[in-house]
């Protein structure tokens, strides 16, 4: 029997700082229910879905970090979002960031959930490649402080049977990585979904910034295509506080073929009726792990975190 996700990638405009959660939220239920009228079972929102990407400048105090997190989800400022999803009978896909407590200690992470219908969270994921720096650069026009604000994740990448099929998550920067779609791939997942703060300049590499836009389609597709799997990938666009990100939110096919993408900076919902069969000629065909994978014979690499020198 034929298998179909029909996805919605909620791209965000820019969210200013003043902006509170309830403003933050009116919007994202504006999307929701346009996601449910273009007849969606799943609603993917970005990044750190909540706030301005705080990571951008500097903060010492703690309180002032920490009123960028959630301590538990729901709260009373995002239960609106859980309870029109259960009206709705849609799920939904929300970065945010969260404060965790665990054995006794404080910890913050980037985190994401994936909500079913009911309301009911399904899964978490704590983003792992946490790009940019611990300390303060006053000389760039921006910061990029996710290794101040954050923790690694440590829940893994992982999947779970949802919608019909196999779903995993991952953060932004982890979409650069080959690792992160070939674990996702080796655990089954037909469909990951990821949002994303990406300035379109990087202070320390101004040749590159004309690759932003090709460098984030390029790892999006080839993720895609090597483990036959859809991704759904969901910008905050626009300049946020003085900080100008790339847009391009798209839904891309096990081909590797981009099948929806935005056209704007701002909050826009792209939609897509994905067909889980369309993994099949690849997870059972050219990228059948089983039959064609060779770790064995990789070498010693394949478990290294750092590069081996050449004999
Ligand atoms: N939020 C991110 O992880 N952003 C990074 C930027 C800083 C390079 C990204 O990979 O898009």
């Amino acid at each position: 029997m034929a298998r179909f996700i029909t996805v919605g990638a909620a791209q965000s405009g820019p969210i200013a700082r003043s902006e509170t959660r309830g403003d933050v939220i009116a919007r994202l239920i504006d999307q929701m229910r346009e996601a449910h009228a273009r007849g969606c079972d799943l609603v993917v929102f970005t990044e750190c879905a909540l706030t301005s990407f705080f990571p951008h400048w500097f903060m010492e105090d703690d309180d002032e970090i920490e009123s960028y997190f959630e301590s538990e989800l729901p709260n009373p400022a995002t239960q609106p979002l859980f309870d029109e999803a259960v009206k709705l009978g849609i799920g939904f896909h929300l970065g945010f960031a969260e404060l965790a407590i665990e054995e006794g200690e404080k910890r913050r992470f980037n985190s994401s959930v994936l909500v079913g219908s009911d309301g009911q969270i399904i899964g978490k994921y704590r983003k792992i490649h946490l790009p940019g720096h611990v300390e303060h650069r006053p000389g760039d026009p921006f910061q990029n402080l996710e290794k101040r604000y954050f923790e690694v994740g440590n829940l893994g990448f992982r999947t779970w049977r949802a919608f019909g099929g196999v779903l995993g998550m991952c953060i932004c920067n982890d979409r650069r990585w080959p690792e992160t779609y070939r674990v996702l791939g080796l655990r089954g997942a037909e469909m990951i979904l990821l949002g994303y703060n990406t300035p379109d300049n990087i202070p320390e590499l101004p040749e590159l910034d004309r690759l932003c836009d090709f460098h984030n389609q390029l790892s999006l597709q080839a993720g895609a295509y090597q483990n036959g799997s859809w991704v759904v990938a969901v910008a905050k666009a626009g300049v946020e506080e003085g900080v100008s990100q790339i847009g391009g939110t798209s839904i891309i096919a096990p081909s590797g073929e981009v099948v929806a993408i935005a056209e704007t900076m701002g909050d826009e919902l792209i939609v897509h009726r994905c067909d889980l069969d369309l993994t099949k000629p690849y997870k059972e065909h050219i990228f059948n792990f089983a039959k064609h994978r060779r770790v064995e014979h990789y070498g010693p690499i394949a478990q290294q975190a750092e590069a081996i020198p050449p004999d």
